[in-house]
């Protein structure tokens, strides 16, 4: 039978290039692409796109009966610096959607789960800079605390039910082809908008402000890479790193192609919340249990963003 996938939230930033990647390898019909709206063009046209609420179980029950689903990515999420306007809102969104997914691994329709958490389990009291796997974590919004929750209850499915899940820490996600919405590293996406449509940004977070990022391919080759590893004998939330920087260095790299670009700074709630966040990343445990490397820097990120984006916006 066909390996058959489910991507909740198929329509924002990472759903949608983690899909046409799993259809890629996988075929084209294996993978369901799933979200509360319509989404990108390409993962509506390429294979099967269900309208799916993800905070309501029968209906994700419904789709995962009908297509025969066997592995589930649950990308469906209220970022950091929107989390904060609707606190409860937040709270409830990122938990009912990780309990309803849980829930039906352990009543055994599904096999395997992905479900990401982010450098914002970290909080004020953890070292900045290369935080390690494990350490103090004291997170100050509500979407660090709700993803640091959800690794705990991770944690407690495995052991106490054997649910196969698995979760990467993912740093600022760096893409074109959809945006990021209501987080607190979406300067670094913002940024080359800028710089392409009018050739300055206003950057909401300190020139120095330094936070832990990544681009787009290699965040979906880390999720697919630690789903397809052999299982693991206990849950992990893995670390996961490949560049950090400012919004002064990415400016500075911006110049190098685009050299009238210019930036300036203005004060922004967001800069509390980059604050409490680690600088850099120790993902040493993730780079030995299971292979990962990142391939792009700051410079080959810029690159391809440049070219990428321009004939999306032109
Ligand atoms: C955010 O800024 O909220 C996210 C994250 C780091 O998880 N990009």
């Amino acid at each position: 039978m066909e390996h058959k996938i489910l991507i909740l939230g198929a329509s924002g930033q990472i759903g949608t290039e983690l899909t046409l990647k799993l259809r890629q390898i996988y075929g084209n019909s294996a993978v369901i692409a799933s979200d509360i709206r319509n989404g990108n063009f390409e993962v509506m046209r390429s294979g099967p796109f269900e309208i799916l609420d993800a905070s309501n179980k029968t209906d994700i029950l419904e789709v995962i009966k009908k297509h025969e689903i066997k592995e589930v990515y649950l990308l469906v999420a209220m970022l950091s610096f929107i989390s904060e306007k609707n606190p409860q809102k937040a709270w409830e969104l990122n938990m009912n959607t990780l309990f309803n997914v849980l829930d039906l691994a352990k009543e055994k329709y599904i096999d395997k789960v992905f479900w990401p958490s982010s450098i914002a389990v970290f909080g004020p009291s953890s070292p900045k800079v290369n935080t390690p796997q494990v350490t103090v974590m004291n997170p100050s919004t509500v979407y660090g605390i709700s993803k640091l929750a959800g690794e705990n209850w991770c944690a407690y499915y495995q052991n106490k039910f054997g649910v196969d899940v698995r979760t990467l820490r993912y740093p600022g996600i760096i893409s074109y082809k959809t945006n990021p919405g209501g987080g607190t590293t979406d300067y670094a996406v913002e940024i080359f908008y800028g710089a392409l449509e009018t050739g300055t940004y206003q950057s909401f977070l300190k020139k120095d402000t330094t936070l832990p990022m990544m681009y787009m391919e290699d965040a979906v080759d880390a999720t697919i890479k630690l789903m397809e590893h052999k299982p693991f004998d206990s849950y992990t939330a893995y670390n996961l790193s490949a560049i950090s920087f400012s919004p002064e260095e990415i400016a500075f790299a911006i110049k190098k192609i685009i050299p009238n670009f210019t930036i300036t700074y203005k004060k922004d709630p967001r800069q509390i919340i980059a604050n409490s966040w680690p600088q850099s990343i120790d993902d040493s445990q993730a780079r030995k249990d299971w292979g990962w490397e990142h391939h792009f820097d700051l410079e080959k990120m810029v690159k391809v963003m440049l070219e990428g984006l321009q004939f999306i916006i032109r």
